[in-house]
Protein backbone atom coordinates (compact mmCIF):
# COMPACT_ATOMS: atom_id res chain seq x y z
CA UNK A 1 0.00 0.00 0.00
CA UNK A 2 0.95 3.58 -0.72
CA UNK A 3 0.27 6.27 1.60
CA UNK A 4 0.31 9.78 0.94
CA UNK A 5 -0.68 12.63 3.04
CA UNK A 6 -2.26 15.54 1.49
CA UNK A 7 -3.55 19.45 2.28
CA UNK A 8 -3.81 21.67 -0.20
CA UNK A 9 -1.55 19.62 -2.69
CA UNK A 10 -4.17 20.15 -5.87
CA UNK A 11 -1.28 20.89 -8.85
CA UNK A 12 0.97 18.54 -7.60
CA UNK A 13 -0.79 15.10 -5.88
CA UNK A 14 -2.26 13.91 -9.33
CA UNK A 15 1.00 13.33 -11.16
CA UNK A 16 2.20 11.41 -7.76
CA UNK A 17 -0.60 9.08 -7.38
CA UNK A 18 -0.27 8.43 -11.48
CA UNK A 19 3.32 7.74 -10.90
CA UNK A 20 2.43 5.21 -7.93
CA UNK A 21 -0.43 3.55 -9.94
CA UNK A 22 1.48 2.97 -13.02
CA UNK A 23 4.63 1.82 -10.96
CA UNK A 24 2.56 -0.24 -9.16
CA UNK A 25 -0.62 -1.85 -10.48
CA UNK A 26 -3.39 -3.40 -8.22
CA UNK A 27 -1.37 -1.51 -5.00
CA UNK A 28 -3.92 0.79 -3.09
CA UNK A 29 -2.58 4.21 -3.38
CA UNK A 30 -4.11 5.84 -0.15
CA UNK A 31 -4.39 9.52 0.12
CA UNK A 32 -5.40 10.90 3.24
CA UNK A 33 -6.52 14.73 3.64
CA UNK A 34 -7.98 17.49 5.84
CA UNK A 35 -7.90 20.97 5.88
CA UNK A 36 -7.96 21.34 2.53
CA UNK A 37 -9.32 24.50 1.06
CA UNK A 38 -8.58 23.24 -2.63
CA UNK A 39 -9.34 20.17 -4.65
CA UNK A 40 -6.55 18.12 -3.34
CA UNK A 41 -9.28 14.82 -3.02
CA UNK A 42 -10.70 15.02 -5.89
CA UNK A 43 -7.67 15.37 -8.32
CA UNK A 44 -6.48 12.29 -5.93
CA UNK A 45 -9.55 10.31 -7.03
CA UNK A 46 -9.78 11.54 -10.42
CA UNK A 47 -5.81 10.27 -10.77
CA UNK A 48 -7.44 7.03 -9.33
CA UNK A 49 -6.60 7.32 -5.73
CA UNK A 50 -8.40 6.16 -2.45
CA UNK A 51 -8.72 8.93 -0.64
CA UNK A 52 -9.17 9.36 2.93
CA UNK A 53 -10.52 12.30 5.68
CA UNK A 54 -8.76 12.54 9.29
CA UNK A 55 -9.08 14.80 12.00
CA UNK A 56 -6.28 17.99 11.16
CA UNK A 57 -3.33 17.78 11.18
CA UNK A 58 0.05 15.61 9.14
CA UNK A 59 0.09 13.33 12.21
CA UNK A 60 -3.57 12.54 12.20
CA UNK A 61 -3.19 11.82 7.99
CA UNK A 62 -0.59 9.51 8.74
CA UNK A 63 -2.06 7.59 11.93
CA UNK A 64 -5.60 7.43 10.00
CA UNK A 65 -3.60 5.57 7.25
CA UNK A 66 -1.67 3.33 9.57
CA UNK A 67 -4.98 1.99 10.92
CA UNK A 68 -6.49 1.71 8.32
CA UNK A 69 -3.54 -0.54 6.70
CA UNK A 70 -3.33 -2.70 9.89
CA UNK A 71 -6.82 -3.78 9.42
CA UNK A 72 -5.59 -5.70 6.04
CA UNK A 73 -4.74 -9.26 5.99
CA UNK A 74 -1.49 -10.04 3.72
CA UNK A 75 -0.56 -6.26 3.60
CA UNK A 76 2.91 -6.73 2.41
CA UNK A 77 4.55 -3.81 2.94
CA UNK A 78 3.54 0.26 3.44
CA UNK A 79 5.32 3.09 1.72
CA UNK A 80 4.55 6.58 2.94
CA UNK A 81 5.47 9.50 0.75
CA UNK A 82 4.91 13.53 0.27
CA UNK A 83 1.91 14.39 -2.71
CA UNK A 84 4.01 17.11 -3.51
CA UNK A 85 6.89 15.68 -5.70
CA UNK A 86 9.63 15.28 -3.33
CA UNK A 87 9.80 11.62 -3.13
CA UNK A 88 10.53 9.82 -6.61
CA UNK A 89 7.89 6.88 -6.98
CA UNK A 90 11.27 5.46 -8.91
CA UNK A 91 12.80 5.04 -5.48
CA UNK A 92 10.15 2.99 -4.20
CA UNK A 93 11.18 -0.67 -5.72
CA UNK A 94 14.37 -0.14 -4.25
CA UNK A 95 12.86 0.91 -0.90
CA UNK A 96 10.59 -2.42 -1.20
CA UNK A 97 13.57 -4.54 -1.96
CA UNK A 98 15.57 -3.03 0.93
CA UNK A 99 12.82 -4.48 3.68
CA UNK A 100 14.16 -7.98 2.59
CA UNK A 101 16.30 -7.68 5.76
CA UNK A 102 15.12 -4.52 7.17
CA UNK A 103 12.06 -3.48 8.87
CA UNK A 104 12.00 0.60 8.10
CA UNK A 105 13.67 1.58 5.13
CA UNK A 106 14.23 5.61 5.08
CA UNK A 107 14.50 7.12 1.94
CA UNK A 108 17.34 9.64 2.63
CA UNK A 109 19.01 12.45 1.37
CA UNK A 110 22.06 12.01 2.95
CA UNK A 111 23.39 8.54 2.44
CA UNK A 112 25.51 7.87 -0.98
CA UNK A 113 22.90 8.08 -3.51
CA UNK A 114 21.36 10.74 -2.41
CA UNK A 115 20.61 14.42 -2.43
CA UNK A 116 18.71 17.97 -1.57
CA UNK A 117 19.77 20.23 -4.80
CA UNK A 118 18.16 23.43 -4.59
CA UNK A 119 17.01 23.20 -0.84
CA UNK A 120 18.06 25.65 1.55
CA UNK A 121 21.18 25.62 3.50
CA UNK A 122 19.22 26.64 6.47
CA UNK A 123 16.91 23.39 6.29
CA UNK A 124 19.89 21.05 5.27
CA UNK A 125 21.49 21.99 8.29
CA UNK A 126 18.10 21.42 10.32
CA UNK A 127 18.07 17.55 9.05
CA UNK A 128 21.50 17.26 10.38
CA UNK A 129 21.26 18.89 13.44
CA UNK A 130 18.47 16.70 13.69
CA UNK A 131 20.12 13.32 13.11
CA UNK A 132 23.32 14.33 15.08
CA UNK A 133 20.97 15.59 18.00
CA UNK A 134 19.70 12.30 17.87
CA UNK A 135 22.87 10.11 17.20
CA UNK A 136 24.11 11.49 20.59
CA UNK A 137 21.06 11.83 22.84
CA UNK A 138 19.85 7.56 21.63
CA UNK A 139 23.13 6.07 19.43
CA UNK A 140 20.36 5.88 16.73
CA UNK A 141 22.88 6.14 13.77
CA UNK A 142 20.97 7.17 10.80
CA UNK A 143 21.80 10.46 8.58
CA UNK A 144 18.09 11.95 7.48
CA UNK A 145 15.34 11.00 10.64
CA UNK A 146 13.28 13.64 9.09
CA UNK A 147 12.51 12.34 6.03
CA UNK A 148 8.74 11.38 5.25
CA UNK A 149 9.65 8.84 3.09
CA UNK A 150 9.88 5.85 4.69
CA UNK A 151 8.61 1.59 4.21
CA UNK A 152 7.34 -0.48 6.71
CA UNK A 153 6.90 -4.10 7.04
CA UNK A 154 3.26 -5.00 8.41
CA UNK A 155 4.46 -5.94 11.40
CA UNK A 156 5.88 -2.25 12.59
CA UNK A 157 2.46 -0.75 10.70
CA UNK A 158 0.59 -2.28 13.40
CA UNK A 159 3.10 -0.98 16.30
CA UNK A 160 2.71 2.51 14.72
CA UNK A 161 -1.88 1.68 14.41
CA UNK A 162 -1.57 1.67 18.05
CA UNK A 163 1.72 3.73 19.56
CA UNK A 164 1.89 6.18 16.64
CA UNK A 165 1.66 9.63 18.87
CA UNK A 166 0.24 12.35 15.72
CA UNK A 167 1.99 15.35 17.16
CA UNK A 168 5.18 13.98 17.10
CA UNK A 169 5.93 11.92 13.94
CA UNK A 170 9.94 12.41 13.42
CA UNK A 171 12.89 10.94 14.58
CA UNK A 172 11.63 9.95 17.86
CA UNK A 173 9.28 7.78 16.15
CA UNK A 174 12.40 5.88 14.53
CA UNK A 175 14.13 6.02 18.07
CA UNK A 176 11.20 4.17 19.47
CA UNK A 177 11.03 1.69 16.50
CA UNK A 178 14.53 0.62 17.32
CA UNK A 179 14.37 0.43 20.51
CA UNK A 180 11.51 -1.95 20.37
CA UNK A 181 14.35 -4.20 18.76
CA UNK A 182 13.50 -3.28 14.69
CA UNK A 183 15.86 -3.11 12.33
CA UNK A 184 16.26 0.24 10.33
CA UNK A 185 17.99 0.88 7.36
CA UNK A 186 18.86 3.68 5.36
CA UNK A 187 18.95 4.17 1.29
CA UNK A 188 20.03 6.95 -0.77
CA UNK A 189 17.16 9.25 -2.36
CA UNK A 190 17.73 12.19 -4.85
CA UNK A 191 14.74 14.46 -2.90
CA UNK A 192 13.94 17.89 -5.29
CA UNK A 193 12.94 21.02 -3.22
CA UNK A 194 9.00 21.68 -3.03
CA UNK A 195 7.63 23.33 -6.04
CA UNK A 196 5.01 25.66 -5.12
CA UNK A 197 2.50 25.02 -2.45
CA UNK A 198 2.59 25.63 1.39
CA UNK A 199 5.08 23.93 3.44
CA UNK A 200 4.28 22.68 6.90
CA UNK A 201 7.96 23.47 7.84
CA UNK A 202 9.16 27.22 8.62
CA UNK A 203 9.52 29.86 11.34
CA UNK A 204 8.59 29.33 14.95
CA UNK A 205 6.44 26.52 14.54
CA UNK A 206 9.22 24.41 13.43
CA UNK A 207 11.79 25.31 16.16
CA UNK A 208 9.54 24.19 18.65
CA UNK A 209 8.60 21.05 17.06
CA UNK A 210 11.93 20.05 16.97
CA UNK A 211 12.90 20.92 20.42
CA UNK A 212 9.49 18.89 21.25
CA UNK A 213 10.74 16.11 19.01
CA UNK A 214 14.48 15.95 20.60
CA UNK A 215 12.09 16.17 24.05
CA UNK A 216 10.16 13.10 22.77
CA UNK A 217 13.77 11.27 21.84
CA UNK A 218 15.24 11.49 25.11
CA UNK A 219 12.18 10.61 26.82
CA UNK A 220 12.25 7.30 24.46
CA UNK A 221 15.91 6.39 26.27
CA UNK A 222 14.42 6.65 29.47
CA UNK A 223 11.49 4.32 29.33
N1 LIG B 1 -3.49 15.53 5.42
C1 LIG B 1 -2.55 16.42 5.72
N2 LIG B 1 -1.40 16.41 5.05
C2 LIG B 1 -0.47 17.33 5.37
C3 LIG B 1 -0.64 18.28 6.39
N3 LIG B 1 0.48 19.05 6.47
C4 LIG B 1 1.32 18.58 5.51
N4 LIG B 1 0.75 17.55 4.85
C5 LIG B 1 1.27 16.78 3.74
O1 LIG B 1 2.36 16.06 4.24
C6 LIG B 1 3.40 16.01 3.29
C7 LIG B 1 4.64 16.63 3.93
O2 LIG B 1 4.42 18.01 4.13
P1 LIG B 1 5.49 19.07 3.56
O3 LIG B 1 4.97 20.43 3.83
O4 LIG B 1 5.78 18.71 2.15
O5 LIG B 1 6.73 18.78 4.50
P2 LIG B 1 8.22 18.64 4.03
O6 LIG B 1 8.35 17.83 2.78
O7 LIG B 1 8.98 18.17 5.21
O8 LIG B 1 8.59 20.15 3.74
P3 LIG B 1 8.97 20.81 2.31
O9 LIG B 1 10.36 20.35 1.99
O10 LIG B 1 8.90 22.29 2.55
O11 LIG B 1 7.98 20.33 1.31
C8 LIG B 1 2.89 16.74 2.06
O12 LIG B 1 2.34 15.80 1.16
C9 LIG B 1 1.80 17.63 2.61
O13 LIG B 1 0.76 17.92 1.69
C10 LIG B 1 -1.90 18.28 7.09
O14 LIG B 1 -2.15 19.09 7.98
N5 LIG B 1 -2.79 17.33 6.71
MG1 LIG C 1 7.37 18.23 1.10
Amino acid sequence: MIVIPARNEAPRVGAVVRAAKSTFPGIPVIVVVNGCTDSTAAVAAEAGAEVLHSEPGYGQALLTAYRHAAGIRGLPWLIQMDADGQHPVSAIPRMIEALQDADVVVGSRLVDGGSSVGWSRRRRWTIRLMSTATRWISGLNIEDVTSGFQAFRPDVVSVLAQEFDPELTDANVLVRLDRMGFCIREIGVPMEKREGGESMHGGVRSAIFAGKTLMAVSQEIRS
